[in-house]
C-alpha cells in the first residue's frame, strides 16, 4: 500500500470564555446578513472577490476533489446577455411553469421576472458543480458527494463577502442551462447558483422575515 504523508494539525486552543466569545461575534456577523436584491453599480475590487473564492475553496469536499469552477463576470455585455437569458426563463416561469402554491410562498419576497441587479451589480459569480472531472489526457474522474460539496462551498463563499462588507444574492435562475452556453462551459460542469455581487444600493430595502429559533432548528440527544 502506498503511504500518504500526514502533517500535525495547527490550531488555537481557547479559554472557555474566548471560545464563547468568539462564538457569539461570529453568530451575531452572520445574523446580519441578508439577501439583497438592489445592488450599487458602484466598482468592486477584483481582489476582493478573488479573496471570497478562495475563502470558499477551502470547503471540505468528497475526496477532496473540490469540484467547483467559481465563474467571474464583470463584463457589462457578458451581463446584459445573462440579463436577457435570464428574464426570458424567469417570465416564463412566473407567468406559466410555478404553480400557484410556490408563488404564494414567494410573496413575502416580492419577487418578480425582472432581474436589473443581473446588470448592476458589478460582479456577477456564477458556482458551477462539477458533474465529473476531466483528466489531462480527456478521460472522465468520478466526483463524489458533488452536490453537497458545491453548497458547502457555497455557503463559504457568502459568509466571507458578508464578512467583508459585500452584498449578494442567491440566485437560481431556472433553468439555468443558459449559464453553459453563454459562458462556454465544458460538459461537465453544471451551473449551481448565480451570485450577483456589490454594495447594495443607497435605500436597498430587504423584507421582514425572520429565522426560525433554535429550538425550531435543533433537536438534542445530550
Ligand atoms: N428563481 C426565481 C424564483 C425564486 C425561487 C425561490 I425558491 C426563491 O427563494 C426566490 C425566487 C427568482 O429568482 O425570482
Amino acid at each position: 500500500m502506498k503511504e500518504y504523508p500526514f502533517v500535525p494539525y495547527r490550531w488555537n486552543r481557547h479559554s472557555r470564555s474566548e471560545l464563547a466569545r468568539r462564538a457569539k461575534e461570529f453568530l451575531q456577523a452572520m445574523e446580519t446578513r441578508r439577501s439583497v436584491r438592489e445592488f450599487s453599480s458602484e466598482s468592486v475590487p477584483r481582489e476582493l472577490i478573488e479573496v471570497a473564492v478562495q475563502t470558499a475553496s477551502t470547503a471540505p469536499s468528497g475526496a477532496n476533489r473540490q469540484p467547483w469552477k467559481f465563474v467571474v463576470v464583470g463584463n457589462p455585455e457578458l451581463k446584459r446577455k445573462i440579463r436577457v437569458a435570464a428574464e426570458a426563463e424567469e417570465k416564463a416561469s412566473y407567468e406559466q411553469r410555478m404553480p400557484d402554491e410556490w408563488l404564494e410562498a414567494l410573496a413575502p419576497l416580492a419577487t418578480d421576472w425582472k432581474k436589473p441587479f443581473l446588470e448592476t451589480a458589478p460582479w456577477l459569480v456564477v458556482a458551477f458543480a462539477e458533474a465529473y472531472g476531466v483528466l489531462d489526457d480527456g478521460s472522465k474522474q468520478k466526483n463524489y458527494y458533488v452536490q453537497e460539496s458545491v453548497g458547502i462551498a457555497c455557503g463559504l463563499f457568502i459568509a466571507a463577502l458578508h464578512q467583508m462588507g459585500l452584498a449578494t444574492l442567491t440566485h437560481t435562475p431556472s433553468p439555468m442551462g443558459f449559464l453553459s452556453e453563454v459562458l462556454n462551459r465544458p460538459k461537465n460542469e453544471r451551473p449551481y447558483i448565480l451570485f450577483p455581487v456589490g454594495y447594495p444600493a443607497e435605500g436597498a430595502k430587504v423584507p421582514v422575515i425572520e429565522k426560525k429559533s433554535l429550538e425550531q432548528v435543533a433537536v438534542w440527544f445530550d
